[in-house]
């Protein structure tokens, strides 16, 4: 199975940039070279990891990132996105943790020198707990702590970079996180949940400051997760319970970036449940961006609240699904774009990840997995309709090089281009792999 996309296709240009992303917590294992993060206690509190995993060793790429850097060019890339551990980096005095801080700039350099475009994301979950012991995001000066460590790797990382994220996802953070308590640090409460944003947007903002002032020529910008909002029905009250959810997961995160103030929906909250919201903080959340980064697997459909107090509830699937139960719909894709594009001014866009866990055949030392190859045909199809209307995507990453730990999941679901054994560390690239290989050693 091959990713077919027509002759004249933007997507089969050579300026259309390819990656593919992981995440520090998810691949690096050597826990014990760094402080620990929320994720490390999450993992040993039990319950929270359906298969009771860790990540202690994870792809142990710390030690193997060689291999896994001769991969990127096996498959061809041009540009790798990868995140940066806080806790490996930092001391908790607030020092530099100059091994750890190495790690990466040995790795920037590689990068560089095969040609690979490094986009860096700062924070993609793994908070040091000894903040957490703090406050964590509940906290304030958890964002000014952020602020010093952005500063201590842009000094550190100079010239060697391509792109900068302040965050992967403050959804998940922010409401996984603090609110429904599903990831690190299992936190519950709506309160808790819009205080954790606020303070991780307040970080984006200050972060972006930092960017512009020490790291002006890389590319600057947020990765946000989207999961556009359907009604199940065409009844008022489904669609208005499906245009909440929007505001409530979605808009959350990017009206304050992009427009400095939250969704209409913020004013529905009792006081008890808003956050504290000091003043000045709207215009530090709202920086330029010089892209947007776009995070996509899956819709959600919404039919009206049950209980007074809630503003939706989620209503059963309706396509097929893939193995970690997220519903396949490509279209929602390109609705995204075009919604987004209307609504905002948009900076260039990249699509930061994409991907999809799927049930895999292993056979002869061939991983088939048709149903990978599949999917990001048909999301690659999807993109390739937005953009024919008129929205500005630079790139896409598929989510993700290897096979890792996939938070709540442990290692029982598997996202991977790139098969990993966990046994014995071997990598196998599997089809899908090479199917993205193909396309972009195809490219014009
Ligand atoms: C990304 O999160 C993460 O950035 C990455 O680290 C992770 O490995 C990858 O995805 C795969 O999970 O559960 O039906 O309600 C994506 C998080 C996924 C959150 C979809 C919202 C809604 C679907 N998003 N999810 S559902």
């Amino acid at each position: 199975k091959q990713i077919e996309l027509g002759p004249e296709s933007p997507l089969r240009k050579k300026r259309f940039l390819y990656g593919v992303a992981t995440a520090s917590f998810q691949i690096e294992g050597s826990a014990d070279t760094r402080l620990p993060c929320i994720w490390d206690t999450f993992c040993r509190q039990p319950g929270n990891i359906s298969d009771g995993s860790n990540g202690d060793i994870a792809c142990d790429h710390v030690r193997l990132w060689q291999q896994d850097l001769t991969l990127l060019t096996t498959l061809r890339v041009d540009a790798y996105r990868f995140s940066v551990s806080w806790p490996r980096v930092m001391h908790q005095n607030g020092e530099i943790n100059e091994q750890g801080m190495a790690f990466y700039v040995r790795l920037l350099n590689a990068l560089n020198q095969l040609g690979i475009k490094p986009f860096v994301t700062l924070y993609h979950w793994d908070l040091p707990q000894h903040l957490e012991d703090a406050g964590g995001w509940l906290n304030r000066e958890t964002a000014y702590q952020y602020q010093r460590y952005v500063e201590a790797v842009c000094l550190a990382f100079r010239g060697k970079v391509y792109s900068y994220a302040t965050f992967n996802e403050p959804f998940c953070s922010a409401h996984l996180g603090y609110e429904l308590g599903v990831h690190a640090p299992g936190k519950t409460g709506r309160r808790n949940g819009r205080q954790a944003a606020h303070h991780i947007l307040l970080a984006h903002g200050l972060g972006m400051q930092t960017l512009q002032r020490l790291s002006p020529d890389t590319l600057n910008g947020i990765v946000l997760n989207f999961t556009p909002c359907y009604s199940a029905t065409e009844s008022q009250d489904d669609i208005e319970a499906a245009e909440k959810a929007d505001q409530y997961i979605n808009q959350w995160y990017l009206m304050p970036v992009m427009e400095g103030c939250y969704p209409e929906i913020y004013r529905q909250l009792p006081p008890s449940e808003r956050p504290d919201v000091l003043a000045g903080d709207m215009d530090i959340i709202c920086q330029p961006l010089d892209f947007l980064g776009i995070n996509f697997y899956t819709r959600l459909t919404y039919s009206a609240p049950l209980s007074p107090g809630e503003f939706y509830t989620e209503h059963e699937h309706r396509f097929p699904q893939t193995d970690i139960g997220w519903e396949i719909y490509p279209e929602a894709l390109t609705d995204l774009l075009l919604t987004l594009n209307l609504r905002y001014r948009l900076p260039p866009v990249y699509i930061t990840e994409n991907g999809a866990a799927v049930e895999e055949c292993f056979e002869q030392g061939e991983i088939d997995d048709s149903q990978r190859t599949a999917y990001f045909e048909q999301h690659l199809l999807a993109l390739e309709a937005a953009m024919a209307q008129g929205v500005d995507v630079q790139g896409y990453f598929a989510w993700s090089l290897l096979d890792n730990f996939e938070w709540a999941e442990g290692f029982s679901k598997r996202f991977g281009l790139v098969y990993v054994d966990y046994a014995s560390q071997q990598r196998i690239i599997k089809h899908s792999g090479k199917a993205y290989q193909a396309l972009l050693s195809s490219r014009v």
